[in-house]
């Protein structure tokens, strides 16, 4: 992603359990509600996020249930100036 462009991410839940996504950085849109983190459903569930990419910097994005974390579920969104 680049500095102030309107990022769409779209998660699908693979696994059987729910899956806390949570952001740092950054406040996200869910429909009309605005989050830091959003429960993604089990099942093949989808969540799409959408935010505006004005705070440059390295962000981590991952779960916050923190033995699926520690277990790796974690990216980290980069973007600079
Ligand atoms: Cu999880």
């Amino acid at each position: 992603m680049r500095r102030d462009e309107h990022v769409r991410i779209r998660m699908t839940n693979r696994s059987p359990v729910v899956h806390p996504m949570h952001l740092h950085g950054h406040f996200f849109r869910v429909g009309d509600a605005v989050k830091d983190t959003v429960p993604v459903p089990g099942h093949m569930g989808q969540v799409i996020i959408e935010f505006h990419a004005d705070n440059p910097g390295r962000w981590l994005f991952h779960c916050h249930n923190l033995y699926h974390l520690d277990a790796g579920m974690a990216r980290v969104l980069r973007y600079v100036e």
